[in-house]
């Protein structure tokens, strides 16, 4: 299987998180990045390639303009300000406020939003564009015949929404890379979510769509990130309705309950016969992963991979979360071997 990956995600390298009321440095950091292609090295998996340049028009056909104008520009216009950190919000438009968009940066920042733990830095819109190529690049591969192909995107993208950012995500790299699959001819497309945190960005982007199915296995947002949308009744609205699937679960998840979860999704993707599937390949379900609770193990990962090969849809792997540098290229890994070996499971 081909890897795609682009050394400019180091520009993403910001310094602050606001974590537990402190500021700390992110769990989302370059090492994770660096750690997964070694791996991915080491196991001979196969060729690692650069991306190939897109222009924004891939990221247009899925996020609002305003909003992408604003991230090119967020960090010039907060170093404008005078303010010496990184940028972060600190104001939002909750509810019975409006929903405007305010002149002044700091409102800006507030209205674009969806988490204060995402600081935007210096490189962070370099990288961002960066990891979409890496998307898109792995998108065309697939078009190009390859069965599964592993896009090695940084920073990730399944938080972000039409026109929000957060959960360390900017532009949302499964989605951008579904929708040019769809442009480029492909009548139906599936997105299955298996990153420990709901992809709620995702979600949004396709909720009223019949022709993108999304299926997401999460913390349930009543104890997890993003908390404000995951939940088991969200499944599409208008010609949409159906095509949304959320299967939350507990603190203390094993494999056995998420494997369930996971069987139900792929026999709703079998069923909507997507020509391709894109996986949203968090591996921050692991059971020593520093930010989530679920209880998978470094061997759970391959079958997971396994029971993925075993649908045989033509397959792009896009990364996102997934904190705990030691294990995390194993564990991704294990997904991608899993996958070729293409085993009947489940
Ligand atoms: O998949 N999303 C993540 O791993 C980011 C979660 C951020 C929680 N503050
Ligand atoms: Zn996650």
């Amino acid at each position: 299987m081909k890897t795609i990956y682009s050394e400019q995600h180091r520009l993403r390298d910001a310094k602050t998180e606001l974590h537990g009321g402190e500021l700390v440095r992110p769990f989302e950091k370059p090492s994770r990045a660096e750690v997964v292609l070694r791996v991915v090295r080491e196991s001979g998996l196969g060729e690692v390639l650069g991306p190939e340049w897109f222009s924004l028009d891939p990221v247009l056909a899925v996020h609002d303009a305003d909003y992408v104008a604003f991230l090119q520009i967020a960090w010039q216009e907060w170093q404008d300000a005078g303010y010496a950190g990184e940028v972060i919000a600190n104001v939002w438009p909750a509810r019975r406020m409006q929903s405007r968009v305010p002149r002044c940066i700091d409102g800006k920042v507030g209205y674009y939003a969806m988490a204060a733990e995402t600081s935007i830095s210096e490189g962070t819109w370099a990288a961002a564009l960066a990891s979409k190529d890496v998307a898109l690049t792995g998108a065309k591969a697939l078009l190009k015949g390859e069965c599964g192909v592993f896009s090695l995107c940084r920073p990730p993208g399944h938080h972000a929404a039409l026109d929000m950012y957060g959960g360390y995500c900017f532009l949302n790299n499964a989605a951008i890379a579904a929708q040019y699959l769809r442009d480029q001819g492909a009548v139906r497309v599936a997105i299955l979510d298996i990153d420990f945190h709901h992809g709620n960005g995702t979600q949004d982007i396709f909720y009223e769509r019949d022709d993108v199915l999304f299926c997401s296995l999460h913390g349930n947002p009543e104890d997890a990130f993003p908390h404000f949308l995951g939940y088991a009744d969200e499944t599409g609205t208008g010609l949409g309705a159906g095509f949304n699937h959320n299967y939350p679960m507990p603190p203390g998840t094993v494999f056995a309950q998420w494997q369930e979860a996971l069987v139900s999704a792929l026999s709703r993707i079998v069923n909507f016969s997507p020509q391709y599937l894109v996986v949203s390949l968090g591996v921050d379900a692991f059971e020593n992963d520093p930010i989530s609770f679920f209880k998978l193990t470094s061997s759970n990962f391959l079958t997971t991979g396994q029971m993925i090969g075993a649908i045989d849809i033509p397959t792009l792997f896009v990364m996102e979360g997934g904190y705990d540098v030691d294990e995390v290229g194993v564990n991704v890994v294990n997904v991608l071997k899993g996958f070729q070996v293409k085993t009947e499971v489940g």
